[in-house]
C-alpha cells in the first residue's frame, strides 16, 4: 500500500513550495511531484521598454539572490548591442558578486538548512568543555571556541525552552531519530547559527560600498558601472578588504569545519548517495577573468555540462540548447521552445480533488515553475554542478579543494554526489571565491593607483542596432542563470529568464521526466512520516527560490486552491 504526503509550504526557503511524495510501507519515498505553487510577472512586464532600463525591472525577481538578475539583464542587453566592458568595471562586477555569494551561502546554511542537520534542543545537553573539543577536532582554529561562550548560548537557548518562547523553532522535528550530531556537535553549530546572524551585516555593508546599496546594488549600467568616486578612494577599497578578511574567516573558522563535522556525522547518508538524484550537471561559467563577455572568455569556474556522474567527460556549454516545456505546468503553449521565441502564457488548471483534500493534478499540469532542458537531458544546477563540471575539467584549485576536503573526511569523490555533497560544494565554493575575490581587491587598487580608473565602455544608443538579441549567462548563488533578450526597433520585444530554481524545482518534462528535487528525493526512507525531515534537508540542499523561477504576478489575487498540510 503507498500513501501520499503533502508538505507545503517547505518553509526555510524564498517563496511557495508544494511536495507531494509517495511512500510505501517501509516510509520510503517510491515517486515525487514539486510544484510552485505562487504566481509573479516581469518576464512580460519587460516588453515594450527600452533596453537600457531592463537590468533595473529585471533585477526585481528576486530580492534574495539580491543583484544577480540586474547584472544579468545587463550582459544580455551588452551582448545584444556587442559591448564589452573595461577591466576595472569587470573587477568590481566580480566584487559585488561575490559578496552576494560569501551573503547567501552561510545565509542559507546556517539560518536556513542547519536545523535539517542540527537538533536544536540536544544543545542543551552538551557539556561545554567537551564542545571545545569537538570544535577543535575539525580545524586547529575554530571560531568563538570557548567554555564561556558555549555556556552564554546554552543559557540563551534554555531560557528560551523554559519559557515556551522558542518562536521560529517552536515546531522543528527535535528528536527526530534521523539527527545525527552528538549534544556537543549540536551546540558548536548552534553557536555559529548565532555567530552567522551578526556576519550577515558584514557581507551586505561590502555589496554597498561598491553597489551603492544592499540588496539590489544600482551601480550597474550597460557598459560598466558608476561608483567611480569609490574606486579613486583607496579607503574604501580597504574597507572592502577588511570585510573580506572576516567573511573569509568565517568560512574557515566556521563554515567549513562545520560542514567537516556534518560529513562525519552523516557519513553513511553521503556514503549511501542519499539525494543524489538526476546526477547531471549544468554550469555555464562565471566570475568573468577576461572581458570577453558572457559566453566567450575565461571564467573561474568553467562551463560545461556533466551527465550521469561520469566524471571522465565534459560537455562544452552551447546556450542555443537551452529549451522549456510547459506540458506540466501551468501555462499555454508549446514545448521545446528556445527563451528567445519563449512564451508566457498563464493558464491554471486547477488542482485534483480527492474528498475534501486537494492534490496536484500530476498527470497533467502541476506547477508554475516551466520545466528547462538542456540538449534533451535533464539537469541540477548549483554550486555542486559548478565544482562537478570544474573536478571534471581538471581546473586545479578545485581539485585541490574538493579533494582535500574529501581527504580530511576520509570520503569518496562519489559522496559529492548527495544531499551532504550538495551542501558542501556550497562551502568549499564560499572559501574559493573569497580568495579569488581577494586578488580582484588587489587588482583594482592597483589599477587605480597607477591611474587607470575606466569604468565605462561609451556607445551611442542611437547608434547601435534597433534590432538585436542578446544573452545575459552567470551563475547566481543557486545556479546558473540566463536572461534572453530580443528587440525591436529600439524596444524589448521579447524577455525571457531561466533561472536556477527553475531548472532544479521544475515539474515532469514532455517524456515525463522528472526535474532535479524529483529525482533527488526518490529512495529516500523517513524515520518518521509524521516528520518529513529528510525531505527537507534534501530539498533545502538546493536552496530553493521560488520568487526566482516564477516570475510571473496574479494580479487578481485568485485563489489556488486550499491545501491541507499532511
Ligand atoms: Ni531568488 Fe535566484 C539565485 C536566481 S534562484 S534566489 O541564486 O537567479 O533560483
Ligand atoms: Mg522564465
Amino acid at each position: 500500500m503507498s500513501k501520499r504526503i503533502v508538505v507545503d509550504p517547505i518553509t526555510r526557503i524564498e517563496g511557495h513550495l508544494r511536495i507531494e511524495a509517495v511512500l510505501d510501507d517501509s516510509n520510503t519515498i517510491q515517486d515525487a511531484y514539486a510544484s510552485g505553487t505562487m504566481f509573479r510577472g516581469i518576464e512580460t512586464i519587460l516588453q515594450g521598454r527600452d533596453p537600457r532600463d531592463a537590468g533595473l525591472l529585471a533585477m526585481r525577481i528576486c530580492g534574495v539572490c539580491t543583484g544577480v538578475h540586474y547584472w544579468t539583464s545587463i550582459r544580455a542587453v551588452e551582448d545584444a548591442f556587442g559591448v564589452r566592458v573595461p577591466n576595472n568595471a569587470r573587477l568590481v562586477r566580480n566584487l559585488i558578486a561575490g559578496s552576494l555569494y560569501l551573503h547567501d551561502h552561510p545565509v542559507h546554511f546556517y539560518h536556513l538548512h542547519a536545523l535539517d542537520w542540527v537538533d536544536l534542543l540536544s544543545a542543551l545537553k552538551a557539556d561545554p568543555r567537551k564542545a571545545v573539543d569537538v570544535a577543535y577536532q575539525f580545524t586547529d582554529t575554530p571560531w568563538n571556541a570557548s567554555v564561556e561562550h558555549y555556556r552564554k548560548v546554552q543559557e540563551r537557548l534554555g531560557g528560551f525552552a523554559a519559557q515556551g518562547r522558542l518562536g521560529i523553532f517552536a515546531n522543528g522535528y527535535w528528536g527526530n531519530p534521523s539527527y545525527r550530531f552528538s549534544p556537543e556537535e549540536n551546540l558548536v553549530a548552534l553557536s555559529h547559527y548565532l555567530d552567522a546572524l551578526a556576519m550577515q551585516r558584514g557581507a551586505a555593508k561590502m555589496m554597498a560600498i561598491f553597489g551603492g546599496k544592499n540588496p539590489h546594488p544600482q551601480s550597474i549600467v550597460v557598459g560598466g558601472v558608476t561608483c567611480v568616486q569609490d574606486i579613486e578612494n583607496p579607503s574604501r577599497i580597504s574597507l572592502f578588504q577588511t570585510l573580506l578578511e572576516e567573511q573569509h574567516r568565517f568560512i574557515r573558522q566556521a563554515y567549513l569545519p562545520d560542514i567537516l563535522m556534518a560529513a562525519h556525522a552523516y557519513r553513511e547518508e553521503g556514503l549511501a548517495g542519499i539525494g543524489s538524484g538526476l546526477k547531471s550537471y549544468l554550469a555555464y561559467g562565471f566570475f568573468d577573468m577576461d572581458n570577453e563577455g558572457p559566453g566567450r572568455g575565461k571564467t573561474l569556474f568553467p562551463s560545461g555540462m556533466v551527465l550521469e556522474g561520469d566524471l571522465s567527460k565534459v560537455y562544452d556549454f552551447d546556450p542555443a540548447k537551452v529549451t522549456e516545456d510547459v506540458l506540466h505546468s501551468w501555462y499555454r503553449g508549446s514545448d521545446g521552445l528556445h527563451p528567445y521565441s519563449g512564451v508566457t502564457n498563464p493558464s491554471f488548471t486547477g488542482l485534483r480533488k480527492e474528498g475534501s483534500v486537494a492534490y496536484l493534478d500530476t498527470d497533467g499540469k502541476y506547477s508554475w515553475i516551466k520545466a528547462p532542458t538542456y540538449d534533451d537531458h535533464r539537469v541540477e544546477t548549483g554550486p555542486l554542478a559548478r565544482l562537478v563540471v570544474a573536478y571534471a575539467r581538471g581546473d586545479a584549485r578545485v581539485r585541490e579543494a574538493v579533494d582535500g576536503v574529501l581527504r580530511l573526511g576520509g570520503l569518496p569523490l562519489t559522496v559529492l554526489f548527495s544531499t551532504l555533497g550538495r551542501t558542501a560544494a556550497r562551502a568549499i565554493e564560499s572559501d574559493l571565491i573569497a580568495q579569488a575575490m581577494a586578488g580582484w581587491t588587489q587588482e583594482l587598487a592597483k589599477n587605480t593607483a597607477a591611474g587607470d580608473l575606466s569604468t565605462w565602455t561609451p556607445f551611442d544608443f542611437a547608434k547601435v542596432s534597433r534590432d538585436a538579441q542578446g544573452c545575459g549567462l552567470s551563475e547566481a548563488p543557486r545556479g546558473a542563470l540566463g536572461h534572453w533578450v530580443k528587440i525591436r526597433d529600439g524596444k524589448i520585444e521579447n524577455y525571457q529568464a531561466v533561472v536556477p530554481t527553475t531548472w532544479n524545482a521544475s515539474p515532469r518534462d514532455r517524456k515525463g521526466r522528472r526535474g532535479a528535487y524529483e529525482e533527488a528525493l526518490l529512495g529516500t526512507r523517513l524515520a518518521n512520516a509524521d516528520q518529513p525531515l529528510e525531505i527537507l534537508r534534501t530539498i533545502h540542499s538546493f536552496d530553493p527560490c521560488l520568487a526566482c523561477s516564477v516570475h510571473i504576478v496574479d494580479f487578481r489575487g485568485r485563489d489556488l486552491g486550499t491545501y491541507r498540510v499532511l
